[in-house]
């Protein structure tokens, strides 16, 4: 990572008491399953991975995003679920997804615009719990019934260091017209 590139995303960031419930689901899910935890100032729905992009790219995305503003949305979290290879565990639901999927599609639309590629295939909107968990989610999981209302984007940077990522957010869309 050089000093002037950045690894970017764009992503939904829960509000203080969401992120609270989500961080005591965190730990729930850590007792049954092991791995590592997000820390709680973490948790984040990725709409867009950008990888690492020059400073003045950055500042660019930036401006962008910030004259854009979108359509707010209701994601219901109603499901447990993991990727197996990285080990992760995560939260989800299916109601609310479509408007996410549109979402994604609307920020890589205006991505591509601006020359960044990446696009994924698939996108499978889910909320990271914890990577490198060894063991199976089981039925002592508790049952998971939230409601994530989001208004806005945002653009954040992901800090590289020897203790883990942390996470910087730089800018964010424009509130609801
Ligand atoms: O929301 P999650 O945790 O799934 O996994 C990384 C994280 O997503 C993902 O971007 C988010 C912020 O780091 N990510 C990291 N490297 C990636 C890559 N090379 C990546 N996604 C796609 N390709």
């Amino acid at each position: 990572q050089g000093i002037d590139s950045m690894r970017l995303f764009l992503a939904l960031v829960p509000p203080p008491a969401l992120r609270r419930r989500l961080g005591e689901l965190a730990e729930r899910a850590q007792a049954r399953c092991g791995g590592r935890r997000m820390p709680d100032d973490s948790l984040h729905l990725t709409l867009a991975f950008l990888g690492e992009q020059p400073e003045p790219r950055a500042t660019a995305i930036g401006d962008w995003l910030a004259r854009f503003s979108i359509l707010p949305g209701s994601w219901r979290l109603d499901a447990w679920g993991r990727f197996h290879r990285p080990g992760i565990v995560w939260v989800g639901g299916a109601e609310g997804e479509a408007a996410l999927r549109d979402l994604q599609r609307q920020l890589w639309d205006g991505l591509e615009a601006m020359g960044i590629t990446g696009r994924p295939d698939r996108f499978a909107p889910h909320i990271t719990l914890l990577r490198q968990a060894r063991r199976p989610l089981g039925p002592d999981l508790p049952r998971i019934a939230m409601t994530w209302d989001y208004t806005r984007v945002e653009l954040i940077q992901s800090v590289v260091t020897q203790q883990g990522s942390h996470y910087r957010p730089l800018a964010r869309t424009a509130p609801p017209e």
